[in-house]
């Protein structure tokens, strides 16, 4: 039987996931399992680019696991794993590091986004987080790595690392391609939809966050800001609020846009929508933030989800990691 394509992508334990990492990736996750041989991963030594203190990574780490399990991912079909039980991400790094032009990272718009944030720490991990995450895709043979709008230049920059590699030292890795979802590709932020949807936020009301209740996910769309005029459509450039909430609503109903904003064309303004969008959103997480309550009380289940995805993980990145090291004479 050929062996079916392979999906890599992975989440950051950096804080309180959020609908936009949901909708813009998580939730299309187990899906693919259907068609693709896919591997997730919680990506801690990508969240250590910006401080992280011990404990909470800790917690976090277990969350984003028990986030990945409640969206549906079965653990018997595709590999879940944390980053750092997999040495090998790191040995990769290094060596995609010697053939990627400094230059290109420097042109990284998250990098620049995350500079200028955390001043007081501007790290040569954060300059580098591209390269680790080409290690994890080129790793494991990736044909498509499923993210939202913003790791789009991320995984462009893990095929230029590839085809460097490739063209110095033959043929070794594959070349990636995003899988990105137009309506959720990017989320906005509730109170300022300039700005994308965050777990570094400090603003917490533009953020709804998966553990979020059901009355914070209310107050939250009640407080959204809107667009001037009455009228619900989908324009980013003229109604970035509202296209914003349209794209929410969407993805957590599965209606098409266009049928959404049929049903409000008569609408008197934005307050019937926001409180509609509010129980959508609300009844859209009840079934993930059950699951997600049952997966967090098991730690035990959890480890044991973790050790035995990072067991499957390596024998995969062990084999890569042996070719690499014979192309370039290491081995
Ligand atoms: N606002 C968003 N809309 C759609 N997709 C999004 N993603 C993140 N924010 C949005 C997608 O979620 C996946 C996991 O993201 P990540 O954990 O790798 O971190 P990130 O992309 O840096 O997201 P955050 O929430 O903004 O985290 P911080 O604040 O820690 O940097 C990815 O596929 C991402 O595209």
């Amino acid at each position: 039987m050929a062996s079916m394509k392979r999906i890599f992508s992975g989440v950051q334990p950096s804080g309180n996931l959020h609908i936009g990492n949901y909708l813009g990736a998580i939730k299309n996750w187990a899906p693919l399992a259907n068609e693709y041989d896919c591997i997730y991963c919680v990506v801690d030594w990508h969240a250590l680019t910006v401080f992280q203190k011990p404990e909470t990574l800790r917690e976090n780490t277990y969350n984003a696991l028990a986030t990945l399990l409640a969206a549906g991912i079965n653990p018997e079909k595709s590999i879940i794993f944390i980053q750092s039980h997999v040495k090998e991400h790191s040995e990769l790094t290094w060596i995609l590091n010697t053939v990627t032009p400094l230059s290109e990272l420097e042109k990284m718009t998250q990098f620049k986004d995350k500079a200028r944030k955390h001043k007081e720490n501007i790290n040569a991990g954060l300059l580098d987080y591209p390269v680790l995450m080409a290690a994890d895709i080129l790793l494991y043979d990736t044909e498509a790595v499923p993210v939202g709008e913003d790791q789009r230049q991320h995984v462009e920059l893990a095929r230029v690392v590839a085809r460097k590699f490739n063209n110095l030292y033959g043929e070794t890795f594959k070349e990636p391609q995003e899988i990105i979802r137009k309506e959720a590709a990017r989320i906005m932020s509730l109170s300022d939809p300039s700005r994308k949807m965050s777990k570094s936020d400090n603003d917490s009301a533009g953020c709804v966050n998966l553990s979020d209740s059901p009355d914070e996910i209310r107050d939250k769309f009640k407080k959204a800001v809107t667009d001037s005029g009455k009228e619900i459509r989908y324009s980013p450039a003229e109604k970035p609020a509202i296209s914003n909430l349209l794209a929410i609503y969407s993805g957590f109903s599965g209606k098409p846009i266009n049928e959404i904003e049929a049903k409000y064309k008569n609408a008197e303004g934005y307050a019937q929508f926001k409180l509609d969008l509010a129980e959508i959103v609300v009844s859209g997480l009840a079934d993930f933030q059950k699951k997600y309550g049952e997966f967090r009380q098991n730690n035990k289940f959890l480890d044991e989800v973790a050790k035995t995805g990072a067991e499957k993980a390596t024998l995969l990145a062990e084999k890569k990691m042996e070719a690499v090291n014979k192309r370039i004479g290491l081995a």
